[in-house]
């Protein structure tokens, strides 16, 4: 055997070594502190999963439509109201400017997460859970328990709602992180509560943002104001061979909407629009915000939870925040009856968190095959 050869056994010997003694449930960034040359086989995607990195598919980049809170807010609502209509239906995602949350509240969210991600695995693994509803779970790849190639990401889950209970068991450690997570989680939370009552406005449900402040009289708002919301920090270490795995699988997310706060600098969110894949450019003091499958149910399809997925870096590593946000965790989800008629019959069963959390924990979350599990119809061109 040539010395080359050698050299490139022994490496694939020292990578299923990790494999076996299941050291990669520890983490991409635990793995990468060994300094890995090639990626172990764990982490593999079979080849028709793969980013397809060098060909058009990847490289295409995408602007997305953009949605101005200082619009929505003023007296071009109608219009505003109209751009966020179409970009739920045919993006499933948009950019949000003005957003008016204060650039400190995002640095010092951005900084403590990051903070956490570079604390000593001990320090982490506390917080390691198999449980998906724990108030604070460290996790790695999509779903650890299910996954059978694991995808490059590490990640930690917060759950934000209500707060005074679940605030004790977050980490106290960087000491910095939980006043961080306090004052991000409450203002990205009412900025969701802004977007919602756009969404129930632009949907035809309610007349005017004023006649919800004036009646208080929807039910649905309110369960939004008492609504779950889960803050997820993703880490992407730098990756030697990101044209053969993923930091995330294609996938949708499960609640209303999500505000997610992408790597202003390493680009990585890709989207599935018109059949293929585009790169999400990232825009400065911006949210990208996607539909999930919970307002795809309740709109009865109008609006479409779109299939996304991360790419990950040679070079760099990249971090995102997403902010997740859906009614409270024991309501019941289903297509607004104001919404369904003959022309268009109710196209899903009802559904809520708990069956969502036993699909997770047995099943391996894949594309929106949870959505599908709750279809009663085929949309036209799903
Ligand atoms: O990292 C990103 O840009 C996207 C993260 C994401 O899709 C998620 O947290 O579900």
């Amino acid at each position: 055997m040539s010395p080359a050869l050698v050299s490139e056994v022994q490496t694939i010997c020292k990578e299923d070594e990790l494999v076996e003694s299941h050291e990669y449930h520890k983490g991409v960034k635990h793995l990468c502190g060994r300094g890995l040359k090639k990626l172990p086989r764990k982490y593999i995607l079979p080849a028709l999963e793969r980013p397809l990195l060098s060909t058009k598919d990847g490289a295409t980049n995408l602007k997305l439509p953009i949605i101005d809170i200082a619009q929505l807010q003023g007296p071009d609502r109608v219009h505003a109201l109209e751009s966020l209509s179409k970009a739920c239906q045919e993006y499933g995602f948009f950019q949000l400017i003005n957003h008016g949350i204060a650039s400190e509240s995002v640095l010092d969210m951005i900084q403590a997460a990051r903070k956490f991600f570079e604390l000593p695995f001990e320090e982490r693994s506390k917080y390691m859970s198999k449980d998906q509803s724990a108030p604070v779970r460290y996790g790695t790849s999509f779903n650890q328990n299910k996954d059978r190639v694991f995808c490059w990401r590490d990640f930690i889950k917060l759950n934000c709602h209500p707060l005074s209970d679940v605030l004790p068991h977050w980490p106290s450690s960087p000491a910095e992180l939980r006043q961080a997570v306090v004052n991000y989680s409450k203002e990205t939370r009412s900025l969701y509560l802004m977007l919602a009552k756009a969404i129930l406005e632009s949907l035809g449900l309610v007349e005017t943002e004023k006649d919800i402040d004036e009646n208080g009289s929807c039910d649905l708002l309110k369960e939004f104001e008492d609504g779950s919301q889960l803050i997820v920090a993703n880490f992407y270490p730098s990756c030697p061979e990101p044209d053969l795995t993923l930091g995330i699988p294609p996938h949708s997310d499960y609640g209303f909407l999500t505000l997610l706060l992408p790597d202003e600098e390493v680009k990585g969110l890709q989207i599935q629009h018109e059949g293929r894949w585009v790169t999400v450019e990232p825009v400065p003091n911006s949210f990208v915000v996607n539909v999930g499958d919970h307002l795809e149910i309740f709109s009865n399809g109008k609006y479409r939870s779109v299939l996304h997925r991360v790419l990950v870096n040679p070079l760099k590593s990249r971090m995102s925040i997403a902010s997740l946000h859906t009614l409270p965790f024991n309501s019941m989800i289903r297509p607004s009856p104001k919404l369904v008629n003959d022309a268009n019959p109710r196209r899903y069963k009802d559904t809520d968190f708990a069956t969502f959390i036993q699909y997770m924990a047995s099943h391996e979350h894949k594309n929106k095959n949870f959505l599908e599990s709750r279809r009663l119809t085929q949309l036209g061109d799903a």
